[in-house]
């Protein structure tokens, strides 16, 4: 929790380009204690894994940001890098492959892009979402005001958390978020269960043009299917695949956000993701790869998908798909992952059988009641594998040790 510094160890909080919101009044910086520090150290540890070991923080230097603040959060210097990085992602090149627009408020808009399993971009699907276009739209500022003293989470595989507070101050701490190779987001998929969150979940509204979530046949609790995203310049989501074979579309409400999207053949080693290789944070895999990825010599059949992302629209993620985000600004977004029935469905049953096991009973029983045709397809894919034999197992890269991860 923030509360009153010691004399002489507050670190005057500098306001950087990008950061003004009109409208709402410049709020006093809250003032991290030691504690936080503490907390703040053990998180970037914790979110780091792909970095170097952390020091133990050094309790013979007297300058509590200097001895909670381990080179390694700054030792890639993509924050040095980041003004070239930024000029190079802010557009796509001519020659890149782009996903369709659709534009979901037209009668003929269809959901084509979940039976063809290719990426898209959705315009006009939040305009009446009250956290995008009325009073109060979600933003670090409003959030600040809101959810003082609210726990956030940054990850669903380490599960820590944060005071509102305090991570807002940390990402206004020249020290602190401001130098980070990659500063810590809020990844929360636990936000609208309860107090004090609860009214977010009725801010927006999934798009009725995607179809509907077959996991949700069955009662709750479901699979983690919706998070919040909020996080400044630089911070991201390293290289991954969706969980459990799921579809996902994430919408942006404020910020920018550049995407790469993989299509599902492409080998995983050719985009330096191994199996328990821990994740490489985005803006670091940007920096080390995107011209590599993007130049002549790339296997035409592997291309990614380029996305630019600006507020108000809903990148359409396919299942199978690698992909990594990289905010260009402070970004606030709100995505769902769900299970279409248009997918790999045995596999994905397989899947949630061998990661979500309880789910898995409760979500068999449901099917049978109201989708026989479904249970059908499962009992006939139940049949095939026994008459050739456990086959070997695929190997699957959701989120490795990085983000969505089933715990
Ligand atoms: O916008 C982001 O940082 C991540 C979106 C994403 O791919 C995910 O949540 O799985
Ligand atoms: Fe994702």
């Amino acid at each position: 929790m923030s509360g009153l510094a010691e004399p002489g160890l507050a670190e005057p909080g500098l306001a950087e380009p990008g950061l003004a919101e009109p409208g709402l009044a410049e709020p006093e910086l809250p003032i991290l204690i030691e504690d936080d520090l503490q907390e703040l150290y053990e998180l970037r540890a914790l979110d780091r894994p792909a970095l170097s070991p952390p020091h133990p923080p050094d309790p013979r230097i007297d300058n509590i940001y200097q001895r909670f603040d381990a080179p390694r959060w700054r030792e890639r210097g993509a924050r040095e890098g980041f003004p070239e990085l930024l000029r190079t992602l802010s557009s796509i090149p001519l020659s890149a492959v782009v996903p369709p627009v659709v534009d979901a408020s037209s009668p003929a808009a269809s959901p084509s892009f979940e039976a063809s399993n290719t990426p898209a971009v959705l315009r006009n699907a939040m305009s009446s979402w009250p956290c995008f276009a009325s009073a109060g739209p979600w933003s670090f500022r409003s959030f600040l005001a809101r959810f003082r003293g609210t726990m956030f989470r940054f990850s669903d595989t380490h599960g820590g958390m944060l005071a509102f507070e305090t991570y807002y101050a940390y990402t206004r701490s020249e020290l602190l978020g401001l130098a980070d190779d990659s500063p810590l987001g809020i990844y929360d998929s636990e936000f609208g269960d309860d107090e004090p969150t609860k009214a977010l979940a009725d801010e927006y509204s999934v798009p009725p043009i995607f179809s509907p979530d077959i996991f949700h046949l069955a009662p709750a609790p479901h699979p983690p299917y919706r998070w919040i995203l909020l996080g400044p310049a630089r911070s991201g989501t390293g290289l991954h695949i969706d969980p459990l074979w799921t579809n996902a579309w994430v919408a942006l409400v404020a910020g920018k956000k550049r995407w790469l999207l993989f299509p599902p053949k492409t080998p995983p080693a050719l985009l330096g993701v191994e199996p328990g290789k821990p994740q490489v944070n985005s803006s670091i895999w940007f920096q080390d790869n995107y011209d590599r990825v993007t130049s002549e010599d790339w296997p035409e059949e592997f291309r990614p998908h380029h996305v630019l992302q600006s507020p108000g629209e809903i990148v359409f993620v396919p299942n199978g798909w690698f992909h990594l985000v990289l905010n260009l600004e402070e970004s606030v977004a709100v995505t769902h992952n769900y299970a279409c029935e248009d997918g790999p469905f045995e596999r994905m049953y397989d899947d949630v059988v061998e990661n979500e096991a309880e789910f898995a009973g409760r979500w068999r029983e449901a099917l049978k009641e109201k989708r026989p045709d479904l249970e059908e397809r499962l009992r006939k894919w139940e049949r095939e594998k026994e008459e050739r034999g456990a086959g070997a197992e695929e190997a699957t890269y959701s989120s490795a040790l990085g983000h969505k991860t089933n715990v």
